[in-house]
């Protein structure tokens, strides 16, 4: 018997950010964050139970994933499976439609997208803040990519704070570099608990800073949201800095000069970086061809991708449920 579902999911940048995890395990953030989900920019996601596989399969992007990838996808297949009490083993197919080295993390929207699409494949009728739970455990960030427009992650628990068009927002990556990042979020924040000075400062200060984040987009106060946006990114990479994690480069810092300079001659726009050299201008929707403009000239900036806020990780084919003698449900889409 073979059961199909496929799944898409939008990135998501954190405004205040998440960085360091509570003690004894489960991967739950230690502090609260609160994000913006981005149109445009998608990871698609079939996953076919099939009874006559005898191991999980993962493809990511047209080619077999790396063995670390298809063990941590396995993972999340393995709280579907048993809270829907099967047994099959998966064929995942996984595709990007924005460049990996884009500074947008695709482990947001991939576990999003997974999460979705396993869980509907396996016949979960789950609600949404159940499915950001088997996100979570994944990858913190991919639980906000459940839900559309500005997402709240307290401790275990995901949720819409305000819908896409609350604040008139844009958000223009600024690509710095098509490498890799050298430190993973994971290991970054591993590392910064254990060894920075000041990553008690930061787990002071990063709930004050969301709180009052929240509070001004609520508010609808997009000049306050992208101000206290800007000070979250820049206390989290301070306390990671001071142990040595350092993920900005020479380009990212002018990028940062660059968004200043904007805002000295009244522009809305605000900077933030998560853990990559990309930076994030956020700024009003007004500017944003302006800011782009700008931010395209300085020296290292590669592309600038703009994107919005969009809605949250969906089903789009509903073959759920479907067995291999329904000729629609044969194989999984690639
Ligand atoms: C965030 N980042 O709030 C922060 C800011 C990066 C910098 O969430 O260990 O990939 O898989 O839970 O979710 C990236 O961390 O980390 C992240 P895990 P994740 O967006």
């Amino acid at each position: 018997m073979k059961r199909t579902a496929v799944a898409l999911a939008h990135p998501n940048i954190a405004l205040s950010k998440y960085w360091g995890k509570r003690a004894g395990g489960g991967n739950v953030p230690a502090v609260p964050s609160l994000s913006v989900t981005l149109a445009g920019l998608a990871t698609t996601t079939s996953v076919t139970f099939d009874d006559a596989l005898a191991a999980d399969t993962l493809r990511l992007n047209g080619a077999p994933a790396a063995e670390g990838a298809l063990a941590r996808a396995t993972e999340l297949l393995d709280r579907v499976r048993e809270a829907a009490g099967l047994r099959a083993r998966a064929h995942v197919v996984s595709t990007n439609d924005f460049p990996t080295a884009s500074g947008l993390a695709s482990s947001a929207s991939g576990f999003a997208a997974l999460a979705v699409a396993a869980a509907r494949a396996a016949g979960l009728d789950l609600p949404a803040e159940r499915v950001a739970d088997l996100a979570r455990q994944s990858s913190a960030s991919a639980a906000r990519s459940v839900f559309g427009g500005f997402v709240e992650l307290d401790g275990e628990v995901a949720r819409p704070v305000a819908p896409p068009g609350r604040i008139p927002l844009e958000v223009l990556v600024c690509v710095t570099t098509e490498a890799p990042k050298a430190v993973s979020s994971r290991d970054g924040m591993a590392v910064t608990a254990a060894e920075s000075p000041y990553y008690a400062g930061w787990l002071e200060t990063a709930p004050r800073l969301h709180a009052e984040l929240r509070a001004a987009l609520l508010a609808g106060d997009l000049e306050a949201t992208c101000a206290l946006a800007e000070r979250s990114a820049l206390a989290m990479h301070a306390s990671a800095f001071a142990a040595g994690v350092v993920y900005v480069s020479g380009a990212t810092l002018d990028a940062l000069a660059a968004v200043r300079s904007l805002r000295s001659e009244g522009v809305s726009a605000y900077a933030t970086m998560d853990a990559g050299p990309h930076l994030k201008c956020l700024v009003h929707a007004r500017d944003a061809a302006r800011a782009t403009e700008r931010l395209a000239r300085v020296p290292g900036v590669l592309r600038v991708i703009r994107a919005v806020a969009g809605e949250g990780a969906r089903v789009v084919d509903a073959a759920a449920g479907a067995r291999s003698d329904d000729p629609a449900a044969e194989e999984p889409p690639r």
